[in-house]
């Protein structure tokens, strides 16, 4: 028979502690809520335990229970991942208190952390160490470790180093069970079976709980230039794009891409971080290169690629930052856009990733129907161009009617952009997730045979379907 609910948390205070087993309504709302306000839960209690075993333990008692379990890092998430359903038969574990670094290893690049780890903590524990750890998000003063290998994180230097994924060699597991999976190894080749620690990557919790993981980290670049470049249109940013690729290859580390739309939205909202290009231009592109050599050498490739650029024609104007308060002000810039759209209301998110070849044509066609369609719409079209992926954001024509827009034409704009993604074998999906947010739209993007594969992974080690249900798939 199944503790009621004052047994239960009186058996989790024993296990947490009491002030770790939170209950307080006031305490306990931040954990039912995401950040963009879209999805609000109920939950039992939130819980923060301290290490890998009282996981496990928590893990046991609910499982024991019936009771379902949301693992939440951050919460900064995109999707709804964190939020409890509204049944207030599910408890909230968050990673918060496991946030250490457990060792640094030089000769193999490679450091252990606890799951809760900041990110931006685990920057500079690699950077004390004199090495690199790359991963880099706007949210990263707030975003956990085991968030952003839960959800596979992709931020603003994969076309170099990858998504979260590829930074991973080794995690620690508390699968649905309560049973503990280590395979904590740092090691770069492994071929002994399934790769498992694939399965929780990207899973978004739906798996089991990511206490800890072994990570890379790299020698530390000796020179970083950044520059904004403006282009006259999409098909400018990408030949801008493979200019950049013929002329830098590895040492290209960022390429952003950012509508004349997202650039008057920042205005707006952040007047101090206004572009220092003479505008309106089309799109503004963030370039970063990052050189292993000298900061002359890194600056020479820098002109010299840029100078062809505007003799070519796709660029038009371009200004590089002379220091790194300037760099800072360029990448504050991009990683403001969310921001000032936060600030303006809600609006319809695409996290789409395409062939950067078709992305030209997938924007020229989805501007002109949406704005012929919406008279007014606000495009607000920004993202990460090296990787492929648009953050293809639509607004209402102003902020006051703006979360008007969003509840009345959310599904139909879609809809419209989903289709067109389709089109060229795109995804739905790029970096974040699919939580409860995308979940409708999994069957019809993934379709039978993959959906099915999925529906059986998650049957076979989540048997009652308690770990973070709903999420990923519908249960
Ligand atoms: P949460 O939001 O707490 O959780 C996200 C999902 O992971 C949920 O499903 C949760 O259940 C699960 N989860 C969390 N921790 C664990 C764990 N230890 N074990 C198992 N499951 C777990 N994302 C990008 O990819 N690229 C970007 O460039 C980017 N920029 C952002 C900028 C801003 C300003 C903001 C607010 C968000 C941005 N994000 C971006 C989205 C978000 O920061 C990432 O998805 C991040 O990886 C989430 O980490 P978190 O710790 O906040 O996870
Ligand atoms: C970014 O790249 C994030 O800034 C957020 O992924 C994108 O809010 C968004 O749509
Ligand atoms: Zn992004």
């Amino acid at each position: 028979m199944s503790l009621s609910d004052s047994a239960l948390i009186n058996a989790l205070q024993t296990i947490v502690g009491a002030e770790q087993v939170i209950t307080n309504p006031s305490d306990l709302d931040p954990y039912l809520i995401d950040w963009r306000k879209r999805y609000k839960g109920q939950a039992i209690a939130a819980l923060r335990p301290a290490n890998t075993q009282e996981v496990s333990d928590i893990v046991k008692l609910c499982v024991a229970n019936q009771v379902a379990i949301v693992p939440q890092g951050g919460n900064t998430g995109m999707c709804g991942g964190a939020t409890p359903n509204p049944t207030g038969r599910q408890v909230v574990i968050s990673l918060q208190r496991m946030n250490h670094v457990r060792s640094v290893d030089i000769a193999n690049q490679t450091m252990t952390v606890e799951a809760g780890c900041i990110l931006k903590n685990v920057q500079e524990a690699a950077s004390a160490a004199n090495r690199y750890f790359p991963l880099s998000l706007g949210s990263e003063g707030s975003c956990t470790i085991g968030g952003n290998l839960a959800t596979n994180a992709g931020g603003t230097a994969v076309l170099r180093y990858g998504n979260t994924r590829e930074l991973c060699l080794g995690l620690e597991v508390v699968l649905p069970s309560g049973e503990i999976l280590n395979s904590l190894r740092g090691l770069r080749k492994d071929n002994t079976g399934y790769d498992l620690k694939d399965l929780f990557i990207g899973a978004e919790g739906s798996l089991g709980i990511i206490t800890a993981a072994v990570i890379k980290i790299f020698p530390t670049p000796i020179a970083q230039w950044t520059a904004l470049v403006a282009v006259p249109d999409a098909q400018g940013a990408v030949e801008l794009l493979n200019q950049f690729q013929s002329g830098a290859s590895a040492q290209l580390t960022g390429f952003e891409m950012m509508s004349d739309e997202s650039l008057a939205l920042l205005k707006h909202y952040y007047p101090a971080l206004a572009s220092p290009l003479e505008g309106p231009n089309a799109y503004e592109v963030l370039v970063e290169i990052s050189d292993y050599e000298s900061e002359e050498h890194a600056m020479q490739l820098m002109e010299t690629i840029l100078e062809k650029a505007l003799e070519s024609g796709c660029a038009t104007d371009a200004a590089i930052a002379s220091n790194l308060s300037q760099a800072q002000k360029f990448w504050d810039m991009r990683e403001h856009i969310p921001l000032a759209q936060a600030d303006d209301g809600q609006n319809i998110k695409h996290d789409v990733s395409l062939p950067i070849s078709a992305i030209p044509a997938f924007i020229e066609t989805c501007n002109s129907f949406l704005r012929q369609q919406y008279p007014g719409v606000r495009v607000i079209n920004y993202g990460h161009l090296g990787d492929g992926n648009l953050h293809y954001n639509i607004a209402g024509p102003s902020s006051k009617e703006t979360n008007e827009f969003f509840t009345t034409y959310s599904k139909e704009i879609q809809a419209i952009v989903y289709k067109e993604v389709e089109k060229y074998n795109g995804s739905i999906s790029a970096e974040h997730g699919v939580g409860q947010q995308k979940v409708d739209y999994l069957l019809g993007h993934r379709g039978d045979v993959a959906v099915q594969l999925m529906k059986s992974i998650k049957q076979a080690l989540d048997p009652h379907s308690l770990m973070n249900p709903g999420k990923v798939l519908d249960k």
